[in-house]
């Protein structure tokens, strides 16, 4: 079975107005999105992977020692990544559970801090990436960065919110400005309810 591109769990023009457009939701979720899971199921076809679920690729082909990794790994990891990172925004989930935020404060000291480090990890990403918050096989938070597609499966944690911090996630609107991207999808775009259900 194929892999399919998953509709967007909102319309495209929901999150325009707390910071993430339209345009940058078409280009992002229609086009790089679409060729990640294109390119992945034309590389996985006729492959010892091709009926493997996304996960199972994913730690299969990730390779500790290699920066580039490979085609399938790139193109599969990219394509779970940001079917992750759709369901992580939203136009409502706004309010952090209390679960989660007690867990946040625990690990971080508070929210704020938490918010922080999130946003420091993301800038310190050289080119393109991820910066992540994940919880540990042992149950504890803990702020992790990634290049390009690897993610927090790649060393058996959980991820709970990713940021993508590739220039195509934020060009369009915020330039440059990576911090400014980071801090709003912190402040505005996170959907902190499924951040919880993933604990
Ligand atoms: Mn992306």
């Amino acid at each position: 079975m194929a892999f399919v591109l998953p509709d967007l769990p909102y319309q495209h023009d929901a999150l325009a107005d707390l910071g993430m457009s339209k345009e940058t939701l078409e280009f992002h979720h229609d086009l790089h999105h679409k060729a990640y899971v294109d390119n992945g199921n034309k590389l996985i076809s006729g492959t010892e992977w091709e009926n493997k679920s996304l996960e199972e690729i994913i730690v299969g082909t990730y390779n500790p020692t290699s920066v580039a990794q490979n085609g399938i790994f790139n193109n599969i990891s990219q394509l779970w990544n940001h079917n992750q990172f759709w369901e992580m925004m939203g136009p409502s989930g706004k309010k952090m559970p209390s679960n989660l935020e007690l867990k946040i404060n625990d690990s971080f000291g508070s929210v704020d801090k938490f918010k922080e480090e999130f946003c420091a990890a993301g800038v310190g990403q050289f080119g393109s990436g991820w910066c992540w918050l994940v919880q540990e096989a042992d149950g504890g938070l803990k702020i992790t960065k990634t290049e390009n597609g690897v993610n927090p499966l790649c060393f058996n944690q959980k991820a709970l919110l990713g940021c993508d911090v590739w220039e195509h996630s934020y060009y369009i609107d915020f330039r440059n400005k990576r911090p400014v991207y980071l801090k709003n999808f912190l402040d505005n775009l996170v959907n902190w309810e499924n951040v919880a259900e993933r604990l």
